[in-house]
């Protein structure tokens, strides 16, 4: 249905970002007839899988979820992966972007870089750094939660002579490590693949590692067209159980108490997880794994002692797969690896612990760590995001007191349903701060947030209400729900990226909803089923009546 309110903005909706929940949005109101446009700041579609084009870029969710639900799309498009790189992906967007006619509709290499809120016309003038103020009733921001990388704050880090490259960052042309000495500073999802490329061809890699990552196996698998198109019957009902699971895969947490089960039957249920590959082992583990410290353990030993088996070089088992837990078990996100463990057995392959020969600089020809200068041909940033904050905290995006949402983060981690900040009116986010898609499957989180958003738009046209504003003690109680479900858990015992802890000056705290999709789903619906009790709503007509 069109939107009934008229105003002098150009357009109705402002959506920033073409990654998955971008594009749902841009195709849920261009369907409603919506006049609304799409920025990004990438060459083109794909948001994360734009950019981050590093050797070995791949997804880590089995690609029959990792996927739009639309059957137009998914009845017609074939991967040749269980879980495809991003020379996959990048061409599944530009099918998704020609059959749902969005191309039209997008505007690449724009970025915003602010936005301000005309109270009395109601409408946001959005600044992009093509000098363009583009006005729009409703600001949607779906930039994506691992969006603005960190780079570590070396000394000399500018002196370096060879190439460098952050792994977000990566050039659009090819990068060959092939017979050179590559070094790869971070062992997170994005380091465990570049050294898996890596260490193919490189002459010599070296990799420093400050935590181990707890990677498990990913269990690749590759398709013909044939036997891909054998599966397709089994696609849609993978995406409507994912749909109702804690984390969006077509599988679940166990929901049986650890204690409840006796050592034969903890034993069955690894061992069966394990086999099955994937994330099973973690989000498809009983749910005292986040819980129970005597779950986590047991989870933790299996993973290690299996880990172990594939480690040759005795030196490197303790730093690969030591016997104490660096953190509990999946409390800081694992990945999936495919010969991660095993690469390490090579002879052109070294690995440093950071934590006994710390990095001191960056040299003209190398790295100093431990005192021990070695010498490189390139150096890899593997070094993560300013995840779930950074994107939006960036923006030059003021409320009615001046302050950016990044000021009001600055103080206190502050949404309502991680979809709106107060004082911001008509303006809605997704994949950020305080919502669940850190541990939601993508596409999953995308089309959940993205729907709530649509439909949020679309009630405010057709109530006739022209600023809508989240209430400041909902938001209160929405980071109060976040912090308590996440201090009954283990995460907090980890430094890592969800607890914001991972960013040097970062105040460390729970970032996503951890209650998983379902708590979350029902939130979501709540608020639209009880008729908005948590925002303010402001009506056209009252407004002009409040004015006279
Ligand atoms: O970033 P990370 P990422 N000195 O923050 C190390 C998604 N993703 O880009 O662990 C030395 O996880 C840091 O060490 P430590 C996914 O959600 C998905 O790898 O903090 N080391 C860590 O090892 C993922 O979780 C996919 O002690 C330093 C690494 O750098 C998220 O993005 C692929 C350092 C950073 O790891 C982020 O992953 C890629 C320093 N000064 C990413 N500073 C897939 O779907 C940082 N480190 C597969």
């Amino acid at each position: 249905m069109k939107p009934k309110n008229e105003s002098n903005a150009d357009l109705d909706v402002i959506v920033v970002g073409a990654g998955f929940s971008g594009m749902h949005i841009l195709h849920e109101f261009l369907k409603r007839d919506y006049n609304v446009h799409l920025f990004d700041d990438g060459e083109g579609v794909g948001g994360t899988w734009d950019k981050n084009n590093y050797p070995g870029a791949r997804v880590d969710s089995e690609v029959w979820i990792y996927q739009f639900t639309d059957p137009q799309i998914w009845q017609n498009y074939t991967f040749t992966e269980k879980f495809p790189t991003w020379r996959e992906l990048k061409p599944y967007f530009n099918f998704v972007a020609d059959q749902w006619g969005l191309r039209p509709h997008m505007t690449f290499k724009t970025r915003l870089e602010g936005a301000s809120f005309d109270e009395n016309e109601c409408v946001w003038h959005a600044k992009f750094n093509d000098g363009v103020t583009r006005r729009a009733r409703h600001l949607v921001l779906a930039m994506g939660s691992t969006t603005t990388p960190v780079m570590p704050k070396f000394a000399g880090i500018e002196s370096f002579k060879g190439e460098s490259y952050h792994s977000a960052r990566w050039p659009k042309q090819e990068v060959s490590f092939s017979g050179k000495r590559v070094a790869v500073i971070g062992t997170g999802a994005s380091g465990v693949q570049v050294i898996q490329e890596a260490s193919k061809t490189a002459d010599h890699l070296t990799v420093y590692q400050r935590t181990p990552n707890l990677a498990l196996p990913m269990g690749q698998e590759r398709y013909t067209r044939d036997e891909y198109a054998k599966m397709k019957p089994l696609i849609y009902p993978a995406m409507a159980y994912s749909r109702q699971t804690f984390g969006g895969f077509p599988y679940d947490l166990i929901n049986r108490r650890w204690n409840d089960l006796n050592e034969s039957e903890r034993n069955q249920m690894m061992r069966q997880n394990w086999e099955q590959k994937g994330f099973r082992f973690w989000l498809g583990a009983p749910a005292d794994l986040f819980f129970d410290e005597e779950c986590n353990r047991a989870h933790y030993n299996f993973w290690r002692d299996e880990t172990r088996k594939r480690i040759k070089k005795e030196h490197l088992i303790e730093i690969l797969a030591p016997t104490e837990p660096p953190h509990p078990f999946g409390a800081k996100r694992p990945c999936l690896e495919q010969w991660y463990f095993d690469l390490y057995n090579q002879d052109n392959v070294d690995l440093i612990d950071t934590n006994t020969s710390q990095i001191e600089r960056i040299t003209e020809n190398g790295i100093v760590a431990g005192a021990v200068e070695r010498e490189f041909d390139c150096i890899v940033y593997a070094t993560g995001f300013d995840n779930c904050t950074g994107a939006i905290g960036a923006l030059d995006i003021r409320d009615g007191t001046g302050r950016t949402i990044g000021d009001v983060w600055d103080e206190k981690y502050l949404t309502y349903l991680g979809k709106m900040v107060p004082g911001f009116p008509n303006l809605l986010f997704t994949y950020a701060l305080q919502s669940p898609s850190a541990f939601l499957n993508g596409p999953t989180a995308a089309e959940l947030e993205g729907d709530w958003v649509v439909n949020v738009v679309e009630d405010m046209s057709a109530k006739g209400i022209r600023r809508y504003d989240a209430k400041p003690d909902a938001a209160h109680k929405w980071a109060e729900r976040c912090n308590d479900v996440a201090n009954m858990s283990l995460l907090p015992k980890a430094k890592s990226w969800y607890m914001g802890a991972n960013v040097p000056g970062k105040r460390p705290e729970i970032q996503p909803f951890i209650g998983g999709q379902v708590a979350y789903r029902a939130a979501l619906n709540e608020e639209i089923e009880m008729g908005y009790p948590n925002l303010v709503l402001e009506r056209a007509s009252s407004a002009t009546a409040a004015a006279e």
